[in-house]
């Protein structure tokens, strides 16, 4: 993935007009002037074109554009665009919705300086898209019947890009829906766009993704009634993976697929609360909000929700250097979306009356903990006193919680930073305890994040018994890195966790430092700088850790906890004669219908959660590896991490 544009080689342009205009010149000097002529956000509310008679007529123009990410005051960028003729131009682009059997005539005239090769404009009953290519300054109809319902998108680029590339291209892309009659079910459409210069020696990748062309917290805000279904259709016009999140609620996947085809769910699990959507791909959802208040949708990869995706911030991605502030202003940036869910007429929030099981739980800071950095954690008090300031666990102690019993959890901040906690998974009766800063609970009563030596105090009722993440949520991406997030086990009464029957693994980072090394290599393809980085992760908090035994014959929940940064982590279990099987009994928390027997094999997403059941066979020595994969190649970044299983025979009958 090379990026070839040229804007970044003219000089910056200083501006001297305006007062007013010279403040937007001073936070955004370091960026070249943008293009004259502005790109509008495009909600994909909105289809264009004349459909008469079967006939869907439009005309399209590719052209250049500044593109605004953080909204009409924030810095501008010259890509290419679509527009449609005599419109200004949209990122996305217009979007296409014609119901099934239409006819499309669609225009495009190559404005660009170069020539440009258009994909996706065809009918989905073909094996692979053709790539077009257009001239400058000619035109070029597509015309072909639509057939194959489905989530497409179309787009521009080089010949050989087989999906949107993050380079000056990378926003000439447009949403394809073909519906499968002539009235759609109300949906909303999101396209995740994606913008990357990448590293060079002495300067730091930097990164902007973006929802419906915009950013965090300039994307639109998103407001539902309660107990109204929600389906949405999410296009990752991108070449990245992205592991998209929801808080407070479970979702269903109704389809995944690609600009090529869609699939209809299948044996893909029933209901989760991430999913993971890969470079070029495409997913539908549905979702009930059934409680009111600010909810997030978001993508987990901690960069991908982080300031550092505001232009303003481009210079100071300071991947390389410290970044130890907090600015509680502006947590967080790029892939976030915001749902307000308005109270249905006449609900009740039922608050229990039964009383709470009381639990205290300190966020603490050690010193040296990763060689001269810090190491940070989250400590449940166990004996009735608060655990020293210092001692720190990574990952924090596993909170074990009763399905159906009202908790109250008084957090501790003792960090010299503010912090928020998210009960990521947990269906929360109020968002107020949901952890995003100033956003959750109700417009107009919203939560501060937890000043440094202040407490807060969370309530709310698990009604789901699963395998659950307690984590930080907005702020520096160190503090995640450094330790603050932890596995929550939600049990059914009067079953507690048995020791002899299941283990719990937290997959995570090993401390902040593989962090910068990483998100450099992972778009340099510089992998030489990880293998000499080492190890870059951590099962339950170490990259060494202790032999487990387990005894043959005997089956065993084995719950997998995968809260990295930014990494895409792939788990296998093999042994002497090859890999393991095992079988998949929840993901998210949710349990599944069952399901068959697998290679023990998994990649699990940044934010999820996976059960298994796991029944060693023989006596002898198994090894679970947990690697960083970079690629689609799989190859694998730095030394993986394994932990060593002995298997026992099982005693005898006496
Ligand atoms: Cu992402």
């Amino acid at each position: 993935m090379m990026w070839t544009g040229s804007i970044f080689a003219l000089p910056t342009l200083v501006l001297a007009v305006a007062p007013h205009a010279r403040v937007r010149a001073a936070a955004c000097g370091h960026l070249p002037r943008p293009a004259a002529t502005r790109a509008v956000p495009n909600d994909n509310r909105a289809a264009v074109g004349v459909l008469a008679n079967g006939v869907l007529t439009v005309r399209l123009v590719a052209r250049p554009a500044a593109w605004y990410p953080d909204g009409r005051d924030g810095c501008g960028l010259t890509v290419h665009a679509f527009a449609e003729e005599g419109q200004a131009p949209r990122i996305p682009g217009p979007l296409l919705r014609v119901p099934a059997g239409t006819e499309l005539r669609v225009t495009i005239r190559n404005e660009l300086d170069k020539p440009i090769w258009i994909r996706g404009l065809e009918d989905r009953s073909v094996e692979r898209l053709d790539s077009v290519a257009i001239a400058v300054g000619a035109s070029r109809e597509f015309r072909y019947q639509a057939t194959v319902p489905g989530t497409y998108f179309y787009w521009g680029g080089d010949a050989d890009a087989a999906v949107p590339r993050s380079n000056v291209d990378g926003q000439l892309v447009g949403a394809l829906i073909v519906d499968s009659s002539g009235v759609p079910a109300p949906d909303r459409i999101f396209m995740l766009t994606r913008w990357a210069r990448p590293a060079e020696p002495g300067v730091p990748l930097y990164e902007l993704n973006a929802i419906n062309g915009l950013s965090w917290p300039n994307t639109e805000r998103l407001e539902v009634v309660q107990g109204t279904l929600v389906r949405w259709r999410i296009i990752n016009a991108s070449n990245f993976v992205h592991y998209m999140h929801l808080h407070g609620f479970y979702f269903t996947i109704l389809s995944t697929g690609n600009a090529v085809r869609e699939h209809p769910r299948g044996a893909r699990p029933v209901v989760e609360v991430t999913e993971a959507v890969n470079d070029g791909g495409t997913f539908m959802l549905q979702w009930t909000p059934e409680r009111a208040g600010n909810w997030l949708f978001h993508c987990h990869l901690a960069i991908h929700m982080s300031t550092d995706q505001r232009l303003d911030r481009m210079p100071a991605a300071r991947l390389a250097g410290d970044r130890k502030g907090h600015d509680p202003t502006t947590p967080m940036g790029g892939l976030v979306l915001g749902i307000t869910v308005h109270a249905a007429p006449g609900a009740v929030t039922r608050v229990p009356t039964t009383a709470r099981r009381q639990l205290r739980l300190f966020a603490d800071v050690r010193e040296h903990v990763y060689g001269p950095e810090p190491g940070y954690g989250f400590v449940l008090e166990e004996d009735g006193r608060a655990p020293a300031r210092d001692s720190i666990r990574i990952p924090g102690t596993r909170i074990v919680l009763t399905r159906g019993e009202p908790v109250r959890i008084t957090v501790f901040n003792r960090l010299p930073y503010p912090l928020t906690v998210h009960w990521h998974g947990i269906e929360l009766e109020r968002s107020y305890f949901d952890g995003v800063a100033d956003f959750s609970g109700e417009p107009g009563h919203t939560a501060p994040a937890i000043a440094a030596d202040d407490s807060f105090v969370v309530e709310f009722t698990p009604p789901r018994a699963g395998t659950f993440i307690y984590h930080v949520h907005d702020g520096p991406q160190e503090h995640l890195v450094s330790g603050l997030y932890g596995p929550l086990l939600v049990v059914d009464p009067g079953s507690p966790p048995d020791p002899a029957r299941e283990h719990t693994f937290v997959l995570s980072e090993a401390g902040p430092a593989g962090l910068r090394v990483k998100l450099r290599a992972d778009v340099t393809g510089d992998l030489a700088e990880l293998e000499r980085f080492g190890q870059t992760l951590f099962i339950n908090g170490t990259a060494t850790p202790e032999p487990l035994e387990l005894v043959a014959g005997t089956t065993y929940r084995l719950r997998f906890v995968s809260i990295p940064a930014n990494a895409g982590l792939r788990i296998t279990l093999d042994g002497p004669d090859g890999p393991q099987q095992w079988r998949l009994i929840a993901k998210d928390g949710a349990d599944l219908p069952p399901q068959p027997l697998r290679r023990a094999r998994l990649f699990p997403g940044v934010g999820e959660t996976s059960d298994f059941e796991f029944t060693p066979v023989a006596p002898g020595e198994l090894w679970l590896e947990l690697a960083d994969v970079v690629n689609a190649a799989l190859e694998t970044a730095g030394t993986p991490t394994h932990l060593l299983i002995r298997v026992k025979d099982r005693p005898g009958p006496d």
